[in-house]
């Protein structure tokens, strides 16, 4: 049986936003770089959310499974995770993304000056991204959200374990857990800001 996308006529222009939105990142990169000498993030992981957990994500969410709440109630059809190596590249990133000229951003939120109480740091756009083709409304141009999150290696390496773990409800000693993922989270958060003290040391050699 041939089931339509939840994405209907967008699924073919899905992957071609999240390149052309990648492609954006990476000329800031290969920019910065030649000016300094040194990359401005560690690697990109882009995807766009499968039919599964989109359609996984609209009931939860009380939405029939429609391209219209895909795309324009759900915000993270297209994502790009912007993984760096020191924590105040982070906010560079973020000025460099507000001056693209088809981004606006629509909404933002700050888990690294502001940490989720369960210890979770990273630094979330959402963004409307201007494209040459059709979006859910058939517009031409097109508008089409793109969710982007900042984080250091460090703050990666704890959502990717915390992720996990969370799906796996059924062990003891949740209460433990909790509080240990969230010491790590500390820890880890401090480890960041040495680690940039001593790239600011290095470079004031
Ligand atoms: P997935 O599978 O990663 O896509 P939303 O649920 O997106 O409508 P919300 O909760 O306001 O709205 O968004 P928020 O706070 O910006 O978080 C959205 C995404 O951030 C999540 O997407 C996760 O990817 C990540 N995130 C937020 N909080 C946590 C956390 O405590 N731990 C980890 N590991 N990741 C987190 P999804 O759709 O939940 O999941």
């Amino acid at each position: 049986m041939n089931v339509e996308s939840i994405y209907g006529n967008c699924a073919q222009i899905l992957p071609k936003v999240l390149e052309r939105f990648c492609a954006e990142l990476e000329s800031m990169d290969r920019r910065v770089k030649s000016e300094t000498g040194e990359g401005i993030y560690e690697h990109l992981i882009a995807r766009v959310k499968s039919e599964e957990s989109m359609r996984e994500k609209c009931t939860r969410k009380g939405l029939p499974q429609t391209k219209s709440c895909a795309l324009r109630d759900i915000t993270d059809a297209v994502g790009v995770r912007v993984i760096t190596r020191f924590r105040d590249d982070i906010f560079k990133i973020v000025e460099y993304i507000r001056a693209i000229p088809d981004v606006e951003v629509v909404s933002e939120k700050d888990y690294i000056r502001n940490a989720k109480p369960n210890g979770y740091r990273s630094y979330h756009m959402i963004l409307s991204y201007t494209v040459p083709w059709e979006d859910a409304d058939g517009s031409v141009p097109g508008h089409y959200y793109v969710e982007v999150q900042l984080r250091t290696i460090a703050m990666d390496t704890w959502a990717s374990l915390e992720h996990q773990l969370k799906y796996k409800k059924d062990i003891g000693n949740q209460k433990l857990i909790v509080s240990e993922l969230k010491r790590c989270a500390d820890e880890l958060a401090g480890c960041d800001l040495s680690m940039q003290t001593i790239r600011g040391l290095i470079r004031s050699e």
